[in-house]
């Protein structure tokens, strides 16, 4: 598959470093094969937002497909590791005491799992267990059920795989969650325009050994 560079470690800083138009420009700089063609982001050009898959009658059920592909970036493409095809991957708008379902697939070539930042969702079996690995081609459901007092805020989703977090994340793993409560109503507040940009552009980071994590 073309589209779809090998997962490794001579490959995993180089694609992260891809993901940006500053990492594409080092990336050329440190590689020796021919020169690829970069993409160039406009400054003040508009944030793209992702699509937003919203729940009813208390319940929200999506299937999320970890994939990696070439996205749009700037005027022209990256690589990226994608939700459903896009990053940032859909965001999801939730109420209290809803109830979240999300199928996880996995098209990448290596474990991930799934992550829900900041919701107040048990840690254990098939809520927010980060302890679990799913394998390339395998699939996972994930039922998180929210507080009835559950705050409204913006939290955000990501794999959270020990020894491939980094990368995964890096390339464009995550998206956002928004839980909406009675303050989202008041008009002051509903009139303002709303979308959600969590980093449309990864930030560069460097990537950390896994040998050199804390234990
Ligand atoms: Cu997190």
């Amino acid at each position: 598959m073309a589209d779809r560079p090998r997962l490794g470690p001579a490959w995993t800083r180089r694609q992260v470093l891809l993901a940006g138009s500053a990492g594409a420009a080092l990336a050329l700089n440190a590689c020796s094969g021919p020169a690829e063609k970069t993409s160039v982001v406009r400054p003040g050009a508009p944030f793209a937002q992702p699509g937003v898959l919203s729940s009813s009658d208390g319940r929200l059920e999506v299937t999320l497909t970890a994939r990696a592909g070439m996205v749009p970036h700037g005027d022209g493409t990256r690589f990226a590791y994608t939700y459903n095809g896009t990053t940032p991957g859909p965001t999801l708008r939730v109420r209290p005491g809803d109830t979240l379902v999300i199928t996880l697939v996995n098209r990448l070539d290596e474990p991930t799992n799934l992550h829900t930042h900041g919701l107040h969702v048990s840690p254990e079996g098939d809520s927010d267990n980060v302890f679990v690995a799913i394998e390339p081609g395998q699939s996972r459901t994930y039922t998180y059920v929210l507080p009835e007092h559950h705050r409204s805020s913006m939290c955000w989703y990501h794999p959270h795989h020990h020894g491939t977090v980094a990368p995964q994340l890096g390339g464009g793993l995550y998206g956002a969650i928004i839980v909406e409560d009675g303050i989202d109503q008041l008009p002051e507040i509903a009139k303002r325009p709303n979308g959600s940009s969590c980093c449309r552009t990864p930030p560069l980071a460097p990537i950390v050994p896994c040998s050199t994590c804390p234990t």
